[in-house]
Formats: C-alpha cells, structure tokens, sequence
C-alpha cells in the first residue's frame, strides 16, 4: 500500500535547517512509517535559499515564513531558526493546525513558553521539541537500564557540556551571544541539553543553586560573513557589544526524587568540542555516556563481587539495542545526524497516533523554566526552588 504524502514546510536554511532536512529525506529509507515526507517549501527571511532547495530537494522557496501557514497543503511546520523566532512561529503554526518540530532552546522565557505550550494544545497538534541527544541509541539504552532497576535507587546526576568555539576574545557577538535572540549564552543553548537528559534519564529538578560566568564582557560586532562556528570578520571590527549572556554556567541540582546533581555548561573549556557527557549513579550500578564516543555506554555492575568490579563497555550496536535495527550490523556505529532520524521516525508515528513523541512543549516549558531557576539563582547567589519561576 502506498504511503500517504505529509507536506513539510521547513524554516530556516542553517546547521539546523541542514540536519532536519536530511533527517526528512532519510526516515523512510531506514524506518518504516506510514507517511512519505514531501520537502514542499523551505522558508527563511534573507539568507537566499535556492542552492539550498535544489540540495536537499524543496519544491519551493518563501522569504515569508507566514505564507506556509496560510497554506492548507501544508501538514508540518518544522522550525529551525534563531530561538528568539520559535515563539511566533510556532504559534502560528499552532493556530493554522499544523503539526509542529521545534528546534531548541524551546523559546526565551517561561511566560513564552507557557504561551506556546497553550497554543499547541488547544490546537490538538502534535508537538515536539528536538532534543535530538535523547534519540542516541546509547542515551536511550541508558533510559531502558535505569527503567529496568539496573542502577537502583539513584544517588546522582553529573552533566557537563563543553564547547570551545568562542574562547576567541575576537570571536564576534553573534545572535548566539546576545540575549535578546539566544535566551543566554551555554546556559540556554547546552545547559538545555543536559537538563533534557537528566528530567528524561532520572527526573525532575526542584531547585538549584548556580552560579554563571561571563569571561569577555565585550566582543566585536558580527561583520559580514560572521556564522555560528567561525570568528568571521571580528578581528578587523572597530565598533564593540556587550555581551549579555553566560559564557559558562556551573549547578548544583536537586532532584524531586531525593537524587543531587550537577548541571554545567561552557564555550570555554578549550579542547572540547562537543563534549555532552554525563554519568549516574544508583545503589544498584552506575553508567557514563559521552557524545563524542556515541555509540558506547559505559556500565558498571555494582551487584558484582567486589574484586571484579570495574566500568565495562558496551557498544550499543546490537539490533536489539534502541533504533540500531533501523540501521546497520552490530559494531558499525552510526553518528550525530542519525539521532535527527530517529527522532523523525519518533514523531511520524505519533502523528500517525501510534504513540506520544518526547520531549514536547511540556517539556519545553518546564526546561526553560529549570533554566531560569538557574539565572535568577546566579544572580541573587542563593538557592532557587523550581516553583519560584512562575
Ligand atoms: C552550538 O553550540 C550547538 O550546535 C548547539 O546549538 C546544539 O544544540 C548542540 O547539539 C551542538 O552545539
């Protein structure tokens, strides 16, 4: 039987617009959904596009992202764009009754949040919001084992995401780094991440007690030419910002379920390029995963006689492993875009109604909201309930 067509209208042409594009193209090559994604428009505000449309296979380009709402052709709104842009979109996205993917960080604030959040549901759209680590079989692995009781009664959460990318004092004041598009520095864009995990992974957090840095008080202007990953022009600039947002965030967490933790985050920490690494810890065992060797776990058996203890890994490769029977025979890992169509094939079915799809804009909300705890603790050096945000 053919599958039925489910129109796309991605915005946004960037690294996100890239990974969610290949993700939409490659779902059905691997998994085996009920729809067949057509690529009909990508939309975007000044970037041109067409190179990027007859890449990835658009049908059409808009430079009005509020023209694919109008369209009844149109059954998915995917939302890649700066985060100070989800709001609105994904609200009217909501309101012309479009399914909807959200890039993260969800939005800028709570109160905003809430808002999207409403809007979804009183649509009855499917929402999801791309927390894509959460689709890396290991990382999923790691939920099955701590569901199973494998690790007990869980002591401890230690999160770290690291990057390095703007340890250039040159590096420009890209939306990235200007709190009014970005929401905060690592704090919003890779604390994100690691509170996903840790709320999907062990539970949720009740308060938090951190403390934010900001290293360079002021960068060069983005010239011309300035993108996410590189200095562009700083180095020659003449006219300076001052930069609003973290450049590393560093918490403790307390979790509802009796469980401390730590959450930190940096674009300074030199050497690290995308280092999102976590470990927990439970009466029963303990497990460590790090981004950059993805496709392992690393598990200890604390039930083992003691003389024979010690990390092992396991390389999460096996069919019967999360997703790894989508792709390919065990030991031939597979890499950061695949979590992308993981999640795709995750959010098709639950647009199908097989099933609900994780994290959505529930999450979202109370993400940003767990993030804010983590501000206003930073500023007022003191300890925040979860609660206080409202
Ligand atoms: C840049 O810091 C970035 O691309 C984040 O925005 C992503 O969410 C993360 O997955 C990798 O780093």
């Amino acid at each position: 039987m053919g599958k039925k067509k489910i129109n796309i209208a991605m915005i946004g042409g960037g690294f996100m617009g890239k990974a969610h594009s290949n993700a939409w193209r490659r779902v059905n090559e691997f998994f085996d959904t009920d729809f067949e994604p057509v690529l009909k428009v990508i939309a975007g505000n000044k970037t041109p596009l067409e190179d990027f449309a007859e890449r990835w296979g658009y049908e059409e380009v808009t430079y009005d992202w509020r023209s694919v709402m109008e369209r009844d052709d149109i059954d998915v709104v995917d939302i890649g764009t700066p985060t100070y842009e989800h709001k609105e979109m994904a609200i009217a996205a909501a309101k012309a009754g479009k399914h909807i993917v959200c890039e993260k960080p969800f939005t800028l604030t709570y109160a905003d949040a809430k808002e999207m959040l409403d809007a979804a549901e009183k649509a009855g759209v499917v929402h999801y919001l791309n927390h894509n680590y959460r689709r890396a079989p290991a990382v999923a692995y790691a939920k099955q084992l701590i569901e199973e009781g494998r690790l007990g009664t869980i002591y401890h959460w230690r999160g770290a995401y690291l990057q390095d990318w703007i340890t250039d004092p040159d590096f420009p004041l890209s939306w990235q780094l200007q709190k009014d598009k970005a929401g905060g520095g690592p704090l919003f864009d890779l604390s994100s991440h690691a509170v996903d995990l840790a709320r999907y992974l062990i539970g949720e957090p009740e308060a938090v007690t951190a403390v934010n840095k900001t290293f360079i008080k002021k960068r060069p202007l983005p010239g011309v030419g300035a993108t996410a990953f590189t200095a562009g022009t700083g180095a020659s600039a003449t006219e300076f910002g001052d930069v609003e947002v973290d450049d590393a965030s560093f918490a403790v967490v307390e979790f509802a379920n009796g469980a401390l933790g730590s959450i930190e985050s940096s674009r300074f920490a030199v050497g690290r390029k995308n280092y999102n690494y976590f470990e927990v810890y439970g009466s029963k065992g303990a497990i460590i995963f790090n981004l950059e060797r993805m496709n392992e776990l690393q598990y200890l058996d604390f039930t083992h006689d003691s003389k024979e203890q010690g990390f092992r890994t396991i390389m999460v490769t096996e069919s019967d492993h999360p997703y790894v029977s989508a792709w390919w025979p065990p030991g031939h890992i597979i890499g950061y875009e695949h979590t992308f169509v993981n999640a795709f094939n995750d959010f098709l079915n639950a647009v199908a109604g097989k099933g609900t799809v994780k994290p959505d804009f529930h999450d979202g909300a109370q993400i940003i909201r767990i993030l804010e705890a983590m501000r206003k603790s930073s500023d007022e050096g003191r300890r925040v309930a979860v609660s206080e945000i409202e």
